[in-house]
Protein backbone atom coordinates (compact mmCIF):
# COMPACT_ATOMS: atom_id res chain seq x y z
CA UNK A 1 0.00 0.00 0.00
CA UNK A 2 1.61 3.49 -0.80
CA UNK A 3 1.52 5.75 1.95
CA UNK A 4 -0.78 8.51 2.29
CA UNK A 5 0.01 12.04 1.45
CA UNK A 6 0.09 14.30 4.55
CA UNK A 7 -1.86 16.85 3.57
CA UNK A 8 -4.27 16.46 0.49
CA UNK A 9 -3.34 19.76 -0.87
CA UNK A 10 0.47 18.52 -1.44
CA UNK A 11 0.74 17.04 -5.36
CA UNK A 12 4.28 16.09 -7.19
CA UNK A 13 4.33 19.72 -8.85
CA UNK A 14 3.54 21.31 -5.32
CA UNK A 15 6.30 19.67 -3.33
CA UNK A 16 8.84 20.01 -5.93
CA UNK A 17 8.52 24.04 -6.01
CA UNK A 18 8.63 23.56 -2.20
CA UNK A 19 12.11 21.90 -2.54
CA UNK A 20 13.41 23.89 -4.63
CA UNK A 21 12.37 27.07 -2.53
CA UNK A 22 13.85 25.51 0.50
CA UNK A 23 17.21 24.35 -1.08
CA UNK A 24 18.12 27.79 -1.95
CA UNK A 25 16.16 28.58 -5.56
CA UNK A 26 15.04 32.56 -5.80
CA UNK A 27 13.75 32.30 -9.21
CA UNK A 28 12.17 29.94 -12.20
CA UNK A 29 13.42 31.23 -15.79
CA UNK A 30 10.95 29.07 -18.32
CA UNK A 31 9.06 28.61 -21.90
CA UNK A 32 6.02 26.66 -21.52
CA UNK A 33 4.83 23.90 -24.05
CA UNK A 34 2.07 21.61 -24.31
CA UNK A 35 4.10 19.13 -22.33
CA UNK A 36 5.24 21.65 -19.65
CA UNK A 37 1.61 24.06 -18.97
CA UNK A 38 0.17 21.78 -16.37
CA UNK A 39 2.99 22.74 -14.44
CA UNK A 40 3.33 26.34 -15.33
CA UNK A 41 -0.06 26.84 -13.77
CA UNK A 42 1.03 25.31 -11.08
CA UNK A 43 3.69 27.65 -10.90
CA UNK A 44 2.13 30.56 -11.11
CA UNK A 45 -0.87 29.23 -8.85
CA UNK A 46 1.68 28.96 -6.08
CA UNK A 47 3.63 31.72 -6.04
CA UNK A 48 6.31 29.49 -4.23
CA UNK A 49 8.99 31.16 -6.75
CA UNK A 50 8.66 33.99 -9.22
CA UNK A 51 8.63 32.44 -12.63
CA UNK A 52 10.51 34.65 -15.59
CA UNK A 53 9.39 34.12 -19.01
CA UNK A 54 11.97 34.32 -22.07
CA UNK A 55 11.71 34.20 -26.15
CA UNK A 56 14.59 31.33 -26.22
CA UNK A 57 15.59 28.45 -24.65
CA UNK A 58 18.89 28.73 -24.93
CA UNK A 59 18.38 32.16 -22.83
CA UNK A 60 16.26 30.71 -20.57
CA UNK A 61 19.24 27.93 -19.98
CA UNK A 62 21.80 30.92 -19.51
CA UNK A 63 19.80 33.19 -17.31
CA UNK A 64 19.64 29.61 -15.17
CA UNK A 65 22.89 28.94 -15.17
CA UNK A 66 24.01 32.63 -13.99
CA UNK A 67 21.61 33.07 -11.34
CA UNK A 68 23.20 29.43 -10.08
CA UNK A 69 26.46 30.91 -10.16
CA UNK A 70 25.04 34.21 -8.32
CA UNK A 71 24.15 31.67 -5.16
CA UNK A 72 27.82 31.51 -4.66
CA UNK A 73 27.41 28.10 -2.60
CA UNK A 74 24.05 28.47 -1.39
CA UNK A 75 21.93 29.02 -4.78
CA UNK A 76 19.96 26.70 -7.51
CA UNK A 77 19.20 27.61 -11.11
CA UNK A 78 15.74 26.78 -11.95
CA UNK A 79 15.19 25.94 -16.03
CA UNK A 80 11.54 25.53 -16.94
CA UNK A 81 10.75 24.16 -20.26
CA UNK A 82 8.61 21.63 -22.49
CA UNK A 83 9.73 18.24 -24.01
CA UNK A 84 11.82 17.79 -27.14
CA UNK A 85 11.93 20.77 -29.02
CA UNK A 86 12.07 23.12 -25.84
CA UNK A 87 14.46 21.18 -23.82
CA UNK A 88 17.05 20.02 -26.50
CA UNK A 89 17.52 23.75 -27.44
CA UNK A 90 19.52 23.88 -23.80
CA UNK A 91 21.55 21.24 -24.56
CA UNK A 92 23.97 23.70 -24.74
CA UNK A 93 23.31 26.03 -22.11
CA UNK A 94 23.36 22.65 -20.13
CA UNK A 95 26.46 21.75 -21.21
CA UNK A 96 28.31 24.95 -20.37
CA UNK A 97 26.67 24.12 -16.76
CA UNK A 98 28.44 21.04 -16.75
CA UNK A 99 31.97 21.97 -17.75
CA UNK A 100 31.93 25.22 -15.54
CA UNK A 101 30.28 23.30 -12.29
CA UNK A 102 26.69 25.49 -11.70
CA UNK A 103 24.11 23.94 -10.03
CA UNK A 104 21.21 24.01 -12.61
CA UNK A 105 18.09 22.43 -12.14
CA UNK A 106 16.55 21.61 -15.60
CA UNK A 107 13.03 21.13 -15.69
CA UNK A 108 11.21 19.41 -18.72
CA UNK A 109 7.62 18.30 -18.76
CA UNK A 110 6.68 15.28 -20.54
CA UNK A 111 4.63 13.08 -22.16
CA UNK A 112 1.48 11.69 -19.89
CA UNK A 113 2.86 8.03 -18.34
CA UNK A 114 -0.81 6.76 -19.78
CA UNK A 115 -0.13 8.51 -22.99
CA UNK A 116 3.42 6.58 -23.17
CA UNK A 117 1.96 4.01 -22.85
CA UNK A 118 -0.13 4.31 -25.57
CA UNK A 119 2.28 2.17 -28.03
CA UNK A 120 3.48 2.70 -31.35
CA UNK A 121 1.60 5.95 -31.75
CA UNK A 122 4.65 8.76 -32.06
CA UNK A 123 4.18 11.65 -29.80
CA UNK A 124 5.23 15.44 -31.18
CA UNK A 125 8.22 16.60 -30.01
CA UNK A 126 9.55 13.31 -29.46
CA UNK A 127 13.09 12.80 -31.27
CA UNK A 128 13.75 9.18 -31.83
CA UNK A 129 12.02 7.52 -28.71
CA UNK A 130 10.91 8.54 -25.64
CA UNK A 131 14.22 7.65 -24.11
CA UNK A 132 16.05 10.10 -26.25
CA UNK A 133 15.59 13.18 -24.42
CA UNK A 134 16.60 11.22 -21.23
CA UNK A 135 19.40 10.07 -22.67
CA UNK A 136 21.08 13.23 -24.14
CA UNK A 137 20.74 14.71 -20.66
CA UNK A 138 22.42 11.39 -19.17
CA UNK A 139 25.53 12.84 -20.67
CA UNK A 140 25.57 16.42 -19.11
CA UNK A 141 23.74 16.14 -15.78
CA UNK A 142 24.91 14.56 -12.53
CA UNK A 143 21.54 12.90 -11.77
CA UNK A 144 18.18 12.47 -13.05
CA UNK A 145 14.82 11.68 -11.89
CA UNK A 146 11.08 10.87 -13.78
CA UNK A 147 8.33 11.82 -11.61
CA UNK A 148 6.09 9.65 -12.44
CA UNK A 149 4.86 7.46 -9.12
CA UNK A 150 4.28 9.56 -6.85
CA UNK A 151 5.68 7.23 -3.72
CA UNK A 152 9.18 7.47 -4.68
CA UNK A 153 8.94 11.47 -5.78
CA UNK A 154 9.42 12.81 -2.57
CA UNK A 155 13.00 10.74 -2.15
CA UNK A 156 13.73 10.66 -5.88
CA UNK A 157 13.42 15.07 -5.84
CA UNK A 158 15.73 15.28 -2.54
CA UNK A 159 18.63 12.60 -3.89
CA UNK A 160 18.42 14.56 -7.58
CA UNK A 161 18.43 18.11 -5.72
CA UNK A 162 21.06 17.41 -2.94
CA UNK A 163 23.18 15.85 -5.84
CA UNK A 164 23.02 18.81 -7.76
CA UNK A 165 23.82 21.02 -4.45
CA UNK A 166 27.05 19.17 -3.21
CA UNK A 167 28.37 18.92 -6.67
CA UNK A 168 27.61 21.89 -8.19
CA UNK A 169 26.58 20.08 -11.59
CA UNK A 170 23.13 20.19 -13.40
CA UNK A 171 20.45 17.76 -12.95
CA UNK A 172 17.14 16.67 -14.50
CA UNK A 173 14.03 16.35 -13.77
CA UNK A 174 11.10 14.91 -16.26
CA UNK A 175 7.30 15.58 -14.90
CA UNK A 176 5.14 13.70 -16.90
CA UNK A 177 1.89 16.08 -17.79
CA UNK A 178 -0.64 13.67 -16.13
CA UNK A 179 1.36 13.63 -12.80
CA UNK A 180 1.63 17.26 -11.82
CA UNK A 181 -1.52 17.11 -9.66
CA UNK A 182 -1.11 13.46 -8.56
CA UNK A 183 -1.33 13.77 -4.57
CA UNK A 184 2.47 13.49 -2.56
CA UNK A 185 4.62 13.46 0.13
CA UNK A 186 6.17 16.39 1.16
CA UNK A 187 10.55 16.19 0.02
CA UNK A 188 12.81 15.08 2.73
CA UNK A 189 15.27 17.78 3.94
CA UNK A 190 19.17 17.87 2.28
CA UNK A 191 20.99 14.97 3.84
CA UNK A 192 24.18 16.16 5.72
CA UNK A 193 27.02 14.35 4.54
CA UNK A 194 30.55 14.51 7.21
CA UNK A 195 33.50 13.99 5.49
CA UNK A 196 35.91 11.89 8.25
CA UNK A 197 38.38 14.62 10.09
CA UNK A 198 41.15 12.65 10.62
CA UNK A 199 41.12 12.00 6.91
CA UNK A 200 40.55 15.77 6.06
CA UNK A 201 43.20 16.87 9.15
CA UNK A 202 45.84 13.99 7.66
CA UNK A 203 45.34 15.62 3.77
CA UNK A 204 45.74 19.58 5.19
CA UNK A 205 48.84 18.29 7.24
CA UNK A 206 50.58 16.70 3.93
CA UNK A 207 49.52 19.36 1.88
CA UNK A 208 51.51 21.49 4.40
CA UNK A 209 54.29 19.95 4.51
CA UNK A 210 54.44 19.51 1.00
CA UNK A 211 54.07 23.32 0.43
CA UNK A 212 57.04 23.99 3.74
CA UNK A 213 59.67 21.67 1.76
CA UNK A 214 58.73 23.68 -1.90
CA UNK A 215 61.24 25.86 -3.47
CA UNK A 216 58.66 28.24 -4.50
CA UNK A 217 55.01 27.24 -3.40
CA UNK A 218 51.94 29.55 -4.62
CA UNK A 219 48.44 29.05 -4.36
CA UNK A 220 46.51 29.23 -7.30
CA UNK A 221 42.48 29.30 -6.58
CA UNK A 222 39.53 28.55 -8.99
CA UNK A 223 35.95 28.82 -9.68
CA UNK A 224 34.95 25.66 -7.59
CA UNK A 225 35.80 27.59 -4.43
CA UNK A 226 32.87 30.11 -4.96
CA UNK A 227 30.68 27.47 -6.23
CA UNK A 228 30.72 25.44 -2.91
CA UNK A 229 30.71 28.78 -0.96
CA UNK A 230 34.24 29.01 0.80
CA UNK A 231 35.27 32.53 -0.90
CA UNK A 232 35.89 33.75 2.03
CA UNK A 233 37.48 30.66 3.99
CA UNK A 234 40.05 30.48 1.04
CA UNK A 235 40.89 34.26 1.42
CA UNK A 236 41.54 33.79 5.15
CA UNK A 237 43.97 30.90 4.40
CA UNK A 238 45.60 32.66 1.50
CA UNK A 239 46.68 35.82 4.18
CA UNK A 240 47.51 33.45 6.94
CA UNK A 241 49.59 31.32 4.18
CA UNK A 242 51.19 34.33 2.91
CA UNK A 243 52.16 32.80 -0.29
CA UNK A 244 51.92 33.87 -4.01
CA UNK A 245 48.28 33.67 -4.81
CA UNK A 246 46.64 33.95 -8.81
CA UNK A 247 43.07 33.35 -9.50
CA UNK A 248 42.39 31.02 -12.84
CA UNK A 249 40.31 32.44 -15.46
CA UNK A 250 37.26 31.44 -14.28
CA UNK A 251 37.98 32.13 -11.35
CA UNK A 252 38.22 36.14 -11.44
CA UNK A 253 37.09 38.37 -9.05
CA UNK A 254 37.63 35.29 -6.51
CA UNK A 255 39.32 37.00 -3.53
CA UNK A 256 39.11 40.48 -4.67
CA UNK A 257 37.16 42.78 -1.74
CA UNK A 258 33.62 42.27 -2.71
CA UNK A 259 31.99 39.32 -1.46
CA UNK A 260 34.91 38.09 0.74
CA UNK A 261 35.45 38.64 4.44
CA UNK A 262 37.86 41.51 3.85
CA UNK A 263 40.17 43.49 1.72
CA UNK A 264 42.45 41.25 -0.41
CA UNK A 265 45.16 39.41 0.56
CA UNK A 266 48.40 41.17 0.30
CA UNK A 267 49.80 38.20 -1.85
CA UNK A 268 47.35 37.92 -4.70
CA UNK A 269 49.13 38.63 -8.08
CA UNK A 270 46.49 38.42 -10.17
CA UNK A 271 44.57 36.15 -13.00
CA UNK A 272 46.43 33.41 -13.94
CA UNK A 273 45.93 32.96 -17.91
CA UNK A 274 48.53 30.69 -19.48
CA UNK A 275 49.88 32.15 -22.72
CA UNK A 276 47.89 35.34 -22.71
CA UNK A 277 48.56 36.31 -18.92
CA UNK A 278 50.99 38.59 -17.74
CA UNK A 279 54.92 36.37 -17.71
CA UNK A 280 55.31 37.02 -14.07
CA UNK A 281 51.98 35.37 -12.55
CA UNK A 282 52.76 32.30 -15.45
CA UNK A 283 56.28 31.86 -14.20
CA UNK A 284 55.52 31.55 -10.16
CA UNK A 285 52.26 29.34 -11.07
CA UNK A 286 54.19 27.06 -13.58
CA UNK A 287 57.75 27.41 -12.50
CA UNK A 288 56.03 25.92 -8.95
CA UNK A 289 57.99 23.14 -7.27
CA UNK A 290 54.48 23.03 -4.54
CA UNK A 291 51.31 24.16 -6.31
CA UNK A 292 48.00 24.11 -4.37
CA UNK A 293 45.24 24.38 -6.43
CA UNK A 294 42.13 24.90 -4.82
CA UNK A 295 38.69 24.52 -6.93
CA UNK A 296 40.71 24.60 -10.06
CA UNK A 297 39.01 23.27 -13.43
CA UNK A 298 41.57 21.79 -14.85
CA UNK A 299 41.43 21.62 -18.68
CA UNK A 300 43.88 21.97 -21.69
CA UNK A 301 42.01 25.14 -23.24
CA UNK A 302 44.58 27.96 -23.82
CA UNK A 303 42.36 30.31 -21.43
CA UNK A 304 42.49 27.80 -18.68
CA UNK A 305 44.92 25.82 -16.66
CA UNK A 306 47.12 23.52 -18.56
CA UNK A 307 47.98 19.67 -17.29
CA UNK A 308 50.83 20.49 -19.82
CA UNK A 309 52.79 23.30 -18.38
CA UNK A 310 52.25 22.32 -14.79
CA UNK A 311 54.24 19.65 -13.35
CA UNK A 312 51.15 17.50 -12.29
CA UNK A 313 53.99 15.76 -10.03
CA UNK A 314 54.41 18.11 -7.68
CA UNK A 315 50.78 19.96 -8.13
CA UNK A 316 48.21 19.17 -5.09
CA UNK A 317 44.44 19.47 -6.56
CA UNK A 318 41.26 19.91 -4.33
CA UNK A 319 38.48 19.75 -6.59
CA UNK A 320 35.09 17.80 -6.91
CA UNK A 321 35.21 16.17 -3.35
CA UNK A 322 39.02 15.13 -3.42
CA UNK A 323 42.58 15.92 -3.16
CA UNK A 324 44.94 14.48 -5.61
CA UNK A 325 48.69 15.13 -4.89
CA UNK A 326 51.27 13.80 -7.62
CA UNK A 327 50.69 10.30 -8.03
CA UNK A 328 48.16 9.61 -5.31
CA UNK A 329 45.06 10.94 -4.16
CA UNK A 330 42.95 11.41 -1.21
CA UNK A 331 39.23 10.82 -1.85
CA UNK A 332 36.03 11.97 0.05
CA UNK A 333 37.73 15.61 0.99
CA UNK A 334 35.35 18.74 0.25
CA UNK A 335 36.70 21.44 -0.36
CA UNK A 336 35.15 23.37 2.95
CA UNK A 337 36.61 20.95 4.88
CA UNK A 338 40.30 20.95 3.64
CA UNK A 339 40.18 24.98 3.60
CA UNK A 340 39.06 25.13 6.93
CA UNK A 341 41.83 22.41 8.70
CA UNK A 342 44.30 24.26 6.63
CA UNK A 343 43.79 27.37 7.90
CA UNK A 344 43.57 25.81 11.29
CA UNK A 345 46.61 24.19 10.61
CA UNK A 346 48.60 27.34 8.24
CA UNK A 347 52.08 29.28 9.63
CA UNK A 348 52.85 31.51 6.93
CA UNK A 349 55.60 31.68 4.60
CA UNK A 350 58.81 33.70 3.85
CA UNK A 351 58.26 36.27 1.29
CA UNK A 352 60.05 34.89 -1.93
CA UNK A 353 63.27 36.63 -2.92
CA UNK A 354 63.13 39.83 -5.33
CA UNK A 355 58.95 40.41 -3.49
CA UNK A 356 55.93 39.35 -5.24
CA UNK A 357 54.63 40.75 -8.61
CA UNK A 358 51.78 43.24 -7.77
CA UNK A 359 48.54 43.10 -10.04
CA UNK A 360 49.33 46.11 -12.70
CA UNK A 361 47.01 49.11 -12.37
CA UNK A 362 43.80 49.07 -14.06
CA UNK A 363 43.27 51.40 -17.10
CA UNK A 364 41.14 54.73 -15.75
CA UNK A 365 40.53 58.11 -16.49
CA UNK A 366 38.88 57.83 -19.87
CA UNK A 367 40.22 60.71 -22.34
CA UNK A 368 36.96 61.68 -23.40
CA UNK A 369 37.77 63.62 -26.79
CA UNK A 370 37.15 62.64 -30.09
CA UNK A 371 39.50 59.68 -30.77
CA UNK A 372 38.53 56.55 -31.97
CA UNK A 373 37.04 54.15 -29.10
CA UNK A 374 39.16 50.93 -28.78
CA UNK A 375 38.74 47.71 -25.95
CA UNK A 376 40.86 49.33 -23.43
CA UNK A 377 39.11 52.81 -23.62
CA UNK A 378 36.05 50.50 -22.88
CA UNK A 379 37.85 49.00 -20.01
CA UNK A 380 38.86 52.73 -18.61
CA UNK A 381 35.06 54.05 -19.17
CA UNK A 382 33.64 51.02 -16.70
CA UNK A 383 36.45 51.41 -14.17
CA UNK A 384 36.04 55.30 -14.27
CA UNK A 385 32.19 54.84 -13.78
CA UNK A 386 32.40 52.04 -10.91
CA UNK A 387 34.76 54.67 -9.02
CA UNK A 388 32.22 57.96 -9.40
CA UNK A 389 28.98 55.69 -9.21
CA UNK A 390 29.76 52.71 -7.04
CA UNK A 391 30.95 48.71 -8.85
CA UNK A 392 28.08 46.83 -10.77
CA UNK A 393 28.31 42.80 -11.52
CA UNK A 394 29.33 41.40 -14.69
CA UNK A 395 28.04 39.28 -17.07
CA UNK A 396 30.22 38.98 -19.56
CA UNK A 397 29.64 36.88 -23.67
CA UNK A 398 32.57 35.34 -25.27
CA UNK A 399 34.87 37.02 -27.54
CA UNK A 400 37.40 40.12 -26.67
CA UNK A 401 34.67 41.85 -24.91
CA UNK A 402 35.72 39.20 -22.04
CA UNK A 403 39.57 39.66 -22.38
CA UNK A 404 38.62 43.32 -22.22
CA UNK A 405 36.68 42.66 -18.67
CA UNK A 406 39.67 41.24 -17.37
CA UNK A 407 41.09 44.90 -17.15
CA UNK A 408 38.08 46.20 -15.62
CA UNK A 409 37.56 46.46 -11.68
CA UNK A 410 37.57 42.88 -9.59
CA UNK A 411 33.84 43.04 -9.54
CA UNK A 412 31.53 39.48 -9.46
CA UNK A 413 31.91 38.61 -12.79
CA UNK A 414 29.89 35.72 -14.80
CA UNK A 415 31.18 34.23 -17.74
CA UNK A 416 31.95 31.43 -19.96
CA UNK A 417 35.33 31.60 -19.37
CA UNK A 418 35.82 27.81 -19.83
CA UNK A 419 33.27 26.40 -22.09
CA UNK A 420 33.27 29.33 -23.97
CA UNK A 421 30.27 29.79 -25.37
CA UNK A 422 28.25 32.32 -27.62
CA UNK A 423 25.29 34.05 -26.36
CA UNK A 424 25.75 33.97 -22.89
CA UNK A 425 26.50 37.45 -21.83
CA UNK A 426 22.80 38.70 -22.22
CA UNK A 427 20.62 36.42 -21.37
CA UNK A 428 23.18 35.97 -17.81
CA UNK A 429 22.87 39.48 -17.22
CA UNK A 430 19.09 39.07 -16.71
CA UNK A 431 19.90 36.35 -14.58
CA UNK A 432 22.21 38.52 -12.29
CA UNK A 433 19.50 41.28 -11.80
CA UNK A 434 16.90 38.28 -11.28
CA UNK A 435 19.04 36.44 -8.58
CA UNK A 436 20.75 39.77 -7.22
CA UNK A 437 18.18 42.35 -7.68
CA UNK A 438 21.23 44.86 -8.54
CA UNK A 439 21.37 46.25 -12.22
CA UNK A 440 24.58 44.36 -14.25
CA UNK A 441 26.73 45.46 -16.48
CA UNK A 442 26.48 43.28 -19.67
CA UNK A 443 29.30 43.08 -22.15
CA UNK A 444 28.55 41.45 -25.18
CA UNK A 445 30.36 41.13 -29.01
CA UNK A 446 27.99 41.82 -31.94
CA UNK A 447 28.31 38.46 -33.26
CA UNK A 448 26.81 36.92 -30.07
CA UNK A 449 24.18 39.80 -29.54
CA UNK A 450 22.64 38.28 -32.92
CA UNK A 451 22.62 34.42 -31.24
CA UNK A 452 20.64 35.83 -27.96
CA UNK A 453 20.67 39.79 -27.59
CA UNK A 454 16.63 39.89 -28.45
CA UNK A 455 16.21 38.68 -24.80
CA UNK A 456 16.56 42.27 -23.63
CA UNK A 457 13.15 42.93 -24.78
CA UNK A 458 11.80 40.81 -22.03
CA UNK A 459 13.61 43.60 -19.60
CA UNK A 460 10.66 46.46 -19.64
CA UNK A 461 8.13 43.57 -18.16
CA UNK A 462 10.48 42.44 -14.55
CA UNK A 463 11.66 46.28 -14.53
CA UNK A 464 15.27 44.89 -15.12
CA UNK A 465 17.66 47.38 -16.53
CA UNK A 466 21.23 46.37 -17.71
CA UNK A 467 23.95 48.46 -19.08
CA UNK A 468 24.31 46.69 -21.99
CA UNK A 469 27.95 47.28 -24.05
CA UNK A 470 27.84 45.72 -27.54
CA UNK A 471 31.48 45.70 -28.65
CA UNK A 472 30.38 46.07 -32.38
CA UNK A 473 33.33 45.52 -34.61
CA UNK A 474 31.12 44.12 -37.34
CA UNK A 475 33.01 41.16 -36.81
CA UNK A 476 33.74 37.82 -35.44
CA UNK A 477 36.92 39.02 -34.52
CA UNK A 478 38.45 36.70 -31.94
CA UNK A 479 38.41 34.32 -34.87
CA UNK A 480 39.77 36.64 -37.58
CA UNK A 481 42.85 36.86 -34.99
CA UNK A 482 43.39 33.34 -35.15
CA UNK A 483 43.17 33.10 -38.71
CA UNK A 484 43.04 36.21 -40.64
CA UNK A 485 42.50 35.18 -44.24
CA UNK A 486 38.51 34.77 -45.68
CA UNK A 487 35.84 36.87 -45.72
CA UNK A 488 33.53 34.33 -43.37
CA UNK A 489 34.62 36.14 -40.31
CA UNK A 490 33.10 39.79 -41.57
CA UNK A 491 29.20 40.91 -40.51
CA UNK A 492 27.32 43.44 -41.46
CA UNK A 493 26.74 46.34 -39.12
CA UNK A 494 22.94 45.48 -38.09
CA UNK A 495 22.70 49.45 -35.86
CA UNK A 496 21.53 47.37 -32.72
CA UNK A 497 21.39 50.99 -30.79
CA UNK A 498 18.27 51.66 -33.57
CA UNK A 499 16.58 48.41 -31.97
CA UNK A 500 16.63 49.48 -28.65
CA UNK A 501 13.63 52.02 -28.22
CA UNK A 502 11.19 49.32 -30.24
CA UNK A 503 12.86 46.81 -27.04
CA UNK A 504 11.95 48.83 -24.67
CA UNK A 505 14.84 50.44 -23.78
CA UNK A 506 17.57 53.42 -24.54
CA UNK A 507 20.06 52.99 -27.77
CA UNK A 508 23.14 55.01 -28.13
CA UNK A 509 25.96 54.53 -31.30
CA UNK A 510 28.91 55.76 -30.24
CA UNK A 511 31.77 56.75 -32.32
CA UNK A 512 33.73 58.45 -30.27
CA UNK A 513 35.69 58.34 -26.55
CA UNK A 514 33.34 61.59 -25.67
CA UNK A 515 29.92 59.92 -26.51
CA UNK A 516 31.02 56.40 -25.00
CA UNK A 517 31.58 58.27 -21.80
CA UNK A 518 28.48 59.99 -22.49
CA UNK A 519 26.35 57.17 -22.95
CA UNK A 520 27.44 55.68 -19.90
CA UNK A 521 26.15 58.50 -18.25
CA UNK A 522 23.49 58.42 -19.18
CA UNK A 523 23.18 55.73 -18.88
CA UNK A 524 23.88 55.62 -15.01
CA UNK A 525 21.68 58.85 -14.62
CA UNK A 526 18.37 57.16 -16.41
CA UNK A 527 17.79 52.96 -14.11
CA UNK A 528 14.61 51.65 -15.02
CA UNK A 529 15.61 51.15 -18.66
CA UNK A 530 18.03 48.93 -20.52
CA UNK A 531 20.40 50.77 -21.45
CA UNK A 532 22.11 49.40 -24.96
CA UNK A 533 25.41 51.48 -25.62
CA UNK A 534 26.98 50.64 -29.05
CA UNK A 535 30.33 50.65 -29.28
CA UNK A 536 31.77 50.89 -32.46
CA UNK A 537 35.32 49.66 -33.13
CA UNK A 538 37.98 49.25 -35.99
CA UNK A 539 38.39 45.81 -37.08
CA UNK A 540 41.90 44.52 -35.75
CA UNK A 541 41.09 46.96 -32.44
CA UNK A 542 41.70 44.35 -29.86
CA UNK A 543 42.23 44.29 -25.76
CA UNK A 544 45.78 44.20 -24.74
CA UNK A 545 45.20 40.46 -23.95
CA UNK A 546 43.73 39.36 -26.68
CA UNK A 547 47.00 40.74 -28.79
CA UNK A 548 49.42 39.28 -25.97
CA UNK A 549 47.80 35.81 -26.50
CA UNK A 550 48.16 36.34 -29.75
CA UNK A 551 50.79 37.63 -29.93
CA UNK A 552 52.42 34.55 -28.22
CA UNK A 553 51.49 31.97 -29.75
CA UNK A 554 52.40 33.31 -33.00
CA UNK A 555 56.32 33.84 -31.40
CA UNK A 556 56.08 30.25 -30.47
CA UNK A 557 55.15 29.08 -34.24
CA UNK A 558 52.30 26.72 -32.55
CA UNK A 559 49.38 25.89 -34.81
CA UNK A 560 46.30 28.02 -33.87
CA UNK A 561 43.94 26.92 -31.39
CA UNK A 562 40.79 24.86 -33.31
CA UNK A 563 38.20 26.29 -30.92
CA UNK A 564 38.76 29.10 -28.36
C1 LIG B 1 27.91 29.13 -29.69
C2 LIG B 1 33.12 30.20 -31.92
C3 LIG B 1 34.37 32.05 -30.65
S1 LIG B 1 34.63 33.71 -30.64
C4 LIG B 1 33.67 33.97 -31.99
C5 LIG B 1 33.15 32.78 -32.46
C6 LIG B 1 32.26 32.68 -33.65
C7 LIG B 1 33.46 35.36 -32.52
C8 LIG B 1 32.66 36.19 -31.57
O1 LIG B 1 32.21 37.34 -32.24
P1 LIG B 1 31.70 38.58 -31.41
O2 LIG B 1 32.98 39.02 -30.56
O3 LIG B 1 30.66 38.17 -30.46
O4 LIG B 1 31.35 39.65 -32.37
P2 LIG B 1 34.42 39.49 -31.11
O5 LIG B 1 35.00 40.30 -30.01
O6 LIG B 1 35.23 38.25 -31.35
O7 LIG B 1 34.19 40.27 -32.36
N1 LIG B 1 29.45 29.38 -31.61
C9 LIG B 1 29.26 29.40 -30.28
N2 LIG B 1 30.29 29.65 -29.44
C10 LIG B 1 31.52 29.88 -29.94
N3 LIG B 1 32.52 30.08 -29.07
C11 LIG B 1 31.75 29.90 -31.34
C12 LIG B 1 30.67 29.63 -32.14
C13 LIG B 1 33.55 31.65 -31.67
MG1 LIG C 1 32.46 41.20 -33.09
Amino acid sequence: MRPRPSSPSQTISTVLLEALASRGATEIFGIPGDFALPFFRVIEASGTLPLHTLSHEPGVGFAADAAARWGGGTGLGVAVVTYGAGALNMINPVAGAWSEKSPLVVISGAPGVEESKSGFLLLHHQAKTLDSQWQMFEEITCARARLDDPATAPREIARVLDACRTQSRPVYIEVPRDRVDTPCDPVPPPVQTQADPDAVEAAAREVLKRLKDARSPALLVGVEARRQGVEAEVSDLARRLDLPVATTFMGRGLLSQEGSTGAAPRCLIGTYLGLAGRPEVRELIEDSDGLLMLGVILSDTNFGVSGKRIDLRHAMLAADGRLSMGFHAYADIPLKDLVQALTRLAESFPEPKGGLPRPPDLPRDLMADDGAIGPMDIAAAVNDLFRERGAMPIASDMGDCLFTALDMAQTPLVAPGYYATMGFGVPAGLGIQAASGRRTLILVGDGAFQMTGWELGNCARYGWDPIVIVFNNASWEMLRTFQPEGSYNNLEDWRFADLAKAMGGVGTRCQTRADLKAALTRAADEPGRFHLIEAMLERGAISDTLARFVGTIKGRNTPAPESP
